[in-house]
């Protein structure tokens, strides 16, 4: 008899059960880790972030960021009270920059990290209850993309028809002030959005079959949504007829059903023209609040006229679009922090303005602790810098190295540690409203009723079920005293936030302290 056997006769059968139910519980947990958690219904009500990945946090000290350095970063997330992110293009790209230049639709640029690290994104979010979207870009590709390559270099190739090439070079056309067909030595090819990114044909099916395996490709890893990108430009008619056409529309919705038949899935579509369309439950669903954000500052500087379009905007608009007051693009303006000239009480006012109103908050990285544009730039890399982490001049706690890009004009003064430790912070302000967000099902997406604007004074009230929600926000430098429509008399009200206190809380005449932000709840 081997000693082996020995041993084996010296353990006892429950020990052997034992073992084995051990080593099944491992494996099971291995598997079980892999797979994406599910998110609650309706979590893309929640806040979102917009993240920018090369800006938001290094973790191999490259001095670019990366997916690991966001995974290491989601519990600053949550605690913030975020609910969903958003990426900007994180696939493999051209530009080295912000990624819309895409030359792999299937794969993780390797600037920002793996397909592993994607998953492992994934998972990790989802065990913090935050959703992923990413940014898709379905107009264009990089003009490095193998299949434009072999179309500009190949005539015959089959990948000629993926894109919009002509012999002869169309005449006539101008697209934001640009002719947007570029000239090659083997015909012209179309590109709205500048010669490094050549539009796809999208009407050969060939390429929305194309589209629709990229797509499934992210679904199937467990993404939870996309953003995506310039979905007015998927099909040109004509010279004159190129922004928002029928068929554009159609197509988006086509993508919007193949992405919401996978469960508990959200689109938002960037539609500057029309984003009240492209909300439609048939076209996106959800669409960027394009009009909106340009007044969300003025109404935070006490403009009549701003105060009253922020009070309009959601009676004629659906719920189902995304509030922001800033992003990646400077047309849609500076960060807050510029647009208010550093003003801290007009910032909580317009942070208030668009946290609180229905529609799905977008908060662009950085707008929580109250960054400042990149120092020494312009344009859109002055709102792209890296995310100011701690007080450092060289790096910002944003990387080991050297980061890519200047750090914030601001930095020494609004970084992420500073602002943590303080109760007047912005952070804990953007912490407060959404908690309250968070906890309030009629503000996360109850009805938008008796809305208007009395002077400086924005009030509205938003009802879900038995849950009756009112929100005042004075915009101006002098108390005033306003009435609030269709409360009745024996309500009482109860502040749930007040940034100054009211002492008489009477909805028929209600003093509202110079600015200030105020929720109450109607209790009957
Ligand atoms: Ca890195
Ligand atoms: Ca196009």
């Amino acid at each position: 008899m081997s000693s082996l056997l020995k041993n084996l006769r010296a353990i006892s059968w429950p020990q052997i059960v034992g073992v084995s139910l051990l080593f099944v519980a491992l494996i099971a947990g291995t598997q079980f880790a892999r797979k994406p958690l599910h998110l609650p219904e309706g979590w893309h009500h929640g806040a979102f972030m917009e993240i920018f990945v090369r800006s938001y946090k290094d973790s191999n000290g490259d001095g670019i960021g990366d997916l690991k350095g966001l995974i290491q970063s989601l519990d600053h997330l949550k605690e913030l009270g975020i609910k969903g992110i958003w990426l900007m293009p994180i696939t493999t790209s051209a530009d080295k920059d912000h990624g819309y230049a895409t030359t792999n639709f299937r794969d993780i640029d390797p600037d920002y990290g793996t397909l592993a690290d994607f998953d492992e994104l994934i998972q990790q979010a989802h065990a913090r209850g935050i959703g992923v979207i990413m940014d898709y870009v379905l107009n264009h590709s990089a003009k490095e993309h193998p299949y434009f390559e072999e179309s500009l270099k190949n005539p015959q190739s089959p990948y000629r028809a993926w894109f919009e090439w002509r012999q002869e070079k169309p005449q006539g056309w101008d697209i934001w002030g640009k002719d947007p067909w570029v000239a090659t030595a083997n015909g012209s090819y179309l590109a709205t959005f500048g010669a490094h990114m050549p539009d796809f044909n999208m009407r050969n099916p060939d390429v929305v079959k194309y589209h629709e395996d990229s797509l499934k490709f992210w679904l199937d890893r467990g993404i939870d949504g996309f953003r995506l990108d310039a979905v007015p430009h998927l099909i040109e008619n004509n010279a004159k007829d190129w922004n928002d056409q029928p068929e554009s529309r159609k197509l988006t919705g086509h993508f919007t059903r193949l992405i919401k038949a996978y469960p508990n899935r959200f689109v938002v579509c960037e539609a500057t023209a029309e984003p009240k369309v492209y909300a439609r439950e048939e076209i996106c669903g959800g669409a960027f609040a394009f009009g909106l954000e340009n007044q969300i500052s003025k109404a935070a500087k006490g403009e009549l006229e701003a105060i009253q379009k922020v009070a309009q905007y959601y009676t004629q608009a659906p719920y189902t679009l995304a509030s922001f007051a800033s992003n990646h693009d400077q047309f849609a303006g500076k960060r807050l922090w510029d647009q208010v000239e550093g003003n801290a009480v007009q910032y909580k006012l317009a942070a208030a303005t668009y946290l609180l109103l229905p529609g799905t908050p977008f908060i662009y990285y950085g707008e929580e602790i109250g960054m400042a544009g990149a120092k020494g730039l312009s344009d859109d890399p002055f709102i792209r810098g890296p995310y100011s982490w701690q007080a450092n001049e060289q790096n910002a706690g944003f990387t080991t190295g050297k980061p890519y890009r200047a750090v914030s004009g601001n930095n020494s003064t609004h970084h992420a540690q500073l602002q943590k430790t303080s109760p007047n912070s912005f952070w804990s302000f953007y912490k407060d409203v959404l908690a309250l967000r968070n906890s309030r099902q009629s503000l996360a997406k109850g009805s938008y009723e008796s809305a208007k604007a009395q002077g400086q004074v924005l009030s509205y009230q938003r009802k879900l079920g038995q849950e009756h929600s009112v929100v005042v926000i004075n915009y101006g430098l002098q108390p005033m005293q306003i009435a609030l429509d269709g409360i009745e008399s024996q309500s009482k009200l109860s502040a749930l936030y007040s940034s100054t206190s009211i002492s008489n809380l009477k909805a028929a005449e209600l003093t509202v302290p110079a600015q200030s932000v105020h929720v109450f709840a109607v209790n009957k």
